[in-house]
């Protein structure tokens, strides 16, 4: 997808801190921290939202839903970690390809906000 930050950074156009990587995602550090562990984990199908995924792209995110406690555990979270997908304008979304934020490495309490 043209202009899409997330797109050229799976294809490599564009440079990020890898963590994982297969046919289905791309995780990546988050260029913002927000926790001492904070990732990106994008599927490489572009979508902006999940009201606009359809079904070949629903089986992408639930691949990568799979992946991601394995993922989680060899980036040393195994006191829990905290996953958040942003969904339009009034949740903070700012680039509008979805991705699946992975955020841990300390306790963050028990407030979302
Ligand atoms: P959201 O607000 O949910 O759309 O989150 C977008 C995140 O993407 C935000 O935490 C910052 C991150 N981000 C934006 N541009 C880049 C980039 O070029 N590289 C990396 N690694 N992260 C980026």
């Amino acid at each position: 997808m043209e202009n899409c930050i997330f797109c050229k950074i799976i294809a490599g156009e564009i440079p990020s801190n890898k963590v994982y990587e297969d046919d289905d995602m791309l995780v990546f550090r988050d260029i913002n921290p927000q926790a001492k562990v904070h990732c990106l984990c994008v599927p490489k199908s572009h979508f902006a939202t999940l009201a606009e995924m359809d079904e070949k792209q629903a089986e992408q995110v639930k691949r990568c839903l799979v992946k991601i406690p394995g993922i989680a555990k060899a980036l040393g979270l195994e006191n829990g970690y905290r996953l958040i997908v942003n969904q339009g304008r009034d949740a903070g979304q700012t680039v509008f390809h979805l991705h699946i934020h992975i955020l841990g490495g300390e306790n963050m309490g028990e407030k979302l906000l």
